[in-house]
């Protein structure tokens, strides 16, 4: 069962560009792997939310008024007032929201619901906006009746800021808590994250929202029933700032369940001949330290609409995995999430987005030997950190990316290439750096595993180009192609110093 609600306007979309950064985009990228950035598990955060924070005794106005609950921040910890702990909590309006001042270390925020078992929820916090690390970064839980810690959000994933937004599906019928505090008092709590001082924060105010599939904002989109309908549409929209981020969620209770959504990159996003568009997908943690889910997410794998059965790319995706597949603007391609035959994911939030991939290759069958090697695409004369973005898509191609030298220097070069931590089917990718004769240079050559699915990054580190060389020339070459897996993408970085 699936759906998808659009992110756009749960943060701001001009940071959006730095998410896009995550993936590389632009000329100075190629960090293709660099998804992982907040992947790190969050098992270690020991919270147990019925702390101190229980004590409070002060009028609990839990109507379902919708303002806020004002809490008197100066006293003692700033925990007075409604909103102020579980006794207190305020009434979520689901169509409304909820103001609080957490400026004060110590202080937090409680909403409660009412909800049923399998229903979905969004939950948003907030921070008033102001200078640059004078308001509340928000660390997001949710909590049970027994105030049993069911879920948290601290930053997104990928991370444009650092409000929290809470996706999941509750796992009972009965009484939900949303507590919303400081990174600081997160962190008094036993949690772990990284927080910016100061401690108390000059701009106090936090806005917390509570959604569902059926009060509709911040524009939620309910896709077709599973069975029967075709598959869900996923749009994008294109701004003055960059691109919109979507995000995909569904239940996925039985043993290899498929949800398939369909979706068309505008065609600005591609730049012919030089860039491609690309379709990139964020893991989401799961657990009581991430959205809840019992399960990951499962392998999600991306096809052309006319020839859907024909994988160009998958991956079985884990919290923090990143997933990117090159693709062309204007055209639809069906995006998948499948469930293993075994264990089941239970419900899977993706956050996805649009991107542009690097400079691609330009002249696939020219490139093939060192005497022919084509520049680096997009690159210039001097230019230290080069990208590709390239195709193994024949049999026994190799590709030939040059850089040129200064010929009285000796540099030192390192080698990083992707291809199925990204989702590609090519296996065992093997990368070497020649110098303008088409000759080894001593200690590059580096092998990435052939098993099928994920493996990490290649890298090669600490290459000395000695003096005298007018050219370092990127080899790249593979073993061979999953049979499951279409894709025969990868994307090297090389940097010279
Ligand atoms: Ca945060
Ligand atoms: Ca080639
Ligand atoms: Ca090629």
């Amino acid at each position: 069962m699936r759906t998808m609600m659009r992110w756009g306007q749960i943060a701001s979309i001009g940071a959006l560009a730095v998410a896009l950064a995550l993936t590389g985009c632009g000329s100075e990228g190629g960090g293709g792997g660099g998804g992982d950035s907040d992947a790190s598990s969050a098992s270690d955060g020991g919270n147990d939310g019925s702390s101190s924070s229980d004590s409070s005794s002060d009028s609990s106005s839990d109507s379902s008024s919708d303002s806020s609950s004002d809490s008197g921040s100066d006293s003692g910890g700033g925990q007075a007032g409604a909103g102020s702990s579980y006794e207190t909590a305020v009434t979520a309006d689901w169509k409304g929201e909820h103001k609080f001042d957490l400026a004060k270390r110590g202080s937090k925020a409680f909403v409660t619901f009412e909800g049923k078992k399998g229903q979905f929820v969004a939950l948003l916090a907030f921070a008033d906006e102001g200078d640059e690390h004078q308001f509340v970064d928000t660390v997001l839980t949710l909590h049970d009746a027994d105030h049993k810690q069911l879920a948290m959000n601290d930053d997104p994933f990928p991370k444009f800021g650092q409000d929290s937004a809470l996706f999941t599906y509750l796992p009972a019928d009965g009484t939900y808590y949303v507590v919303v505090r400081d990174c600081w008092t997160w962190q008094d709590e036993g949690g772990s994250v990284q927080c910016g001082l100061p401690h108390d924060k000059p701009v106090p105010g936090v806005t917390v929202r509570v959604r569902g599939e059926d009060s509709k904002p911040p524009t939620f989109i309910s896709d077709a029933p599973s069975q029967g309908g075709g598959p869900a549409e996923v749009s994008y929209a294109q701004t003055d700032n960059g691109f919109d981020i979507d995000f995909l969620y569904g239940k996925a209770e039985q043993a290899g369940e498929v949800d398939t959504f369909v979706t068309k990159l505008p065609a600005g996003v591609a730049q012919p001949p030089l860039r491609r568009g690309a379709l990139v997908f964020f893991g989401q943690k799961t657990g009581s330290f991430g959205n809840g889910a019992p399960g990951p997410i499962g392998t999600v794998s991306v096809a052309d609409a006319t020839a859907p059965d024909v994988v160009l790319g998958k991956l079985a995706m884990q919290p923090g995995d990143l997933f990117y597949v090159p693709v062309d603007a204007d055209k639809s391609y069906h995006i998948k999430v499948t469930q293993p035959a075994g264990s089941v994911a239970g419900f899977y939030t993706l956050a996805h987005g649009l991107d542009r991939t690097n400079a691609v290759e330009q002249d696939d069958a020219a490139n093939d030997s060192a005497a022919t090697a084509e520049a680096f695409p997009d690159s210039f004369e001097g230019q230290l950190v080069l990208s590709v973005d390239a195709e193994l898509g024949k049999a026994g191609d190799k590709d030939h990316f040059k850089a040129t030298l200064d010929a009285s220097y000796e540099y030192t070069a390192s080698i990083t290439c992707w291809a199925g931590s990204l989702g590609s089917g090519v296996q065992g990718l093997h990368v070497e750096l020649l110098d303008q004769d088409g000759k080894a240079i001593a200690g590059s050559a580096t092998d990435e595993g052939t098993e099928p699915g994920k493996t990490g990054a290649l890298q090669r580190e600490n290459i000395t180009i000695p003096k005298g060389a007018t050219a370092a020339i990127l080899q790249v070459s593979a073993k061979g192609q999953a049979s499951d897996n279409a894709g025969s993408y990868y994307r090297c970085k090389l940097a010279l110093e």
